[in-house]
């Protein structure tokens, strides 16, 4: 993939076996291998093109090893990545307790990256309810307390796993939308310090003394003012 721009490194994370590598198969060649197990060694790139909106994100996606003895490379794999997708095997409690590993990693060493956590092989569980491993409002729970984004998909039958992806690119456009209006919104915004505005384009509306930035919103405030303002 030498030379292709990649917007964004997203990282495949999770126990050996919970179908990582199957996931980024069905979602960049819309397949799904049968056949003997294969285990990735060290990590597997693979970069998709994705249109967001009006335009295009490219991600690039790490699939890591998920043997723990591959963990210290992983270390290498998610390091600068935007977004996780954190995977553990629905039918398999275990799995659930090895995210909640990569979870932590994240958090304490990579805090700007966004987790997706991705409950696979959901398909087994339409055959068969009693296999689901574990519960799913305890992992929404998780999910919430964690601020992560949650799926189930099967990479068998294809569920949701567009759906997965598109959300992390989705999610990253609008992220790099603020840093794309940086120069030219921060002249802009300047001139509306001790000002209060409201949303849409910020108009004068009372000026107050004081320093700093204070502002009022009629409705919600847009992500790309409360970016600016958390970084005076
Ligand atoms: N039924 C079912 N099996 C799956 C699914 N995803 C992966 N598998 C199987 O689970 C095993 C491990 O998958 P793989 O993608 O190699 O896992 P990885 O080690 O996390 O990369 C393989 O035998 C896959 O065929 C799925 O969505 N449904
Ligand atoms: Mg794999």
């Amino acid at each position: 993939m030498s030379g292709q721009r990649v917007d964004a490194k997203v990282v495949m994370l999770g126990k050996e076996y919970v179908g990582k590598t199957s996931l980024v198969e069905r979602y960049v060649h819309n397949r799904f291998l049968v056949g003997p197990y294969q285990n990735t060694i060290g990590a597997a790139f693979v970069a998709k093109v994705m249109p967001v909106g009006g335009r295009t994100v490219t991600l690039g996606i790490w699939d890591t090893a998920g043997s723990e003895r591959y963990e210290a490379m992983s270390r290498i794999y998610y390091r600068g990545a935007k977004a996780a997708i954190v995977c553990y095997d629905l039918t398999d409690s275990s799995s659930f307790q090895r995210a909640k590993f990569w979870v932590n990693e994240l958090q304490n060493f990579e805090e700007n990256c966004r987790i997706y956590l991705c409950g696979t092989k959901c398909d087994l569980l339409d055959e068969d309810r009693r296999r689901r491993g574990i519960d799913f409002h305890d992992v929404q729970d998780y999910a919430d307390e964690i601020k992560a984004e949650l799926f189930e998909t099967s990479s068998k039958t294809g569920q949701n796993v567009d759906e997965l992806f598109m959300k992390v690119a989705e999610d990253y456009a609008q992220l790099t939308a603020f840093h794309e209006m940086t120069e030219a919104d921060l002249k802009f915004l300047t001139r509306f310090r001790n000002c209060f505005f409201t949303t849409g384009s910020p108009t004068l509306k009372t000026p107050c003394s004081g320093s700093g930035w204070f502002c009022c919103f009629d409705g919600v405030a847009p992500d790309f003012l409360l970016y600016y303002l958390n970084g005076f």
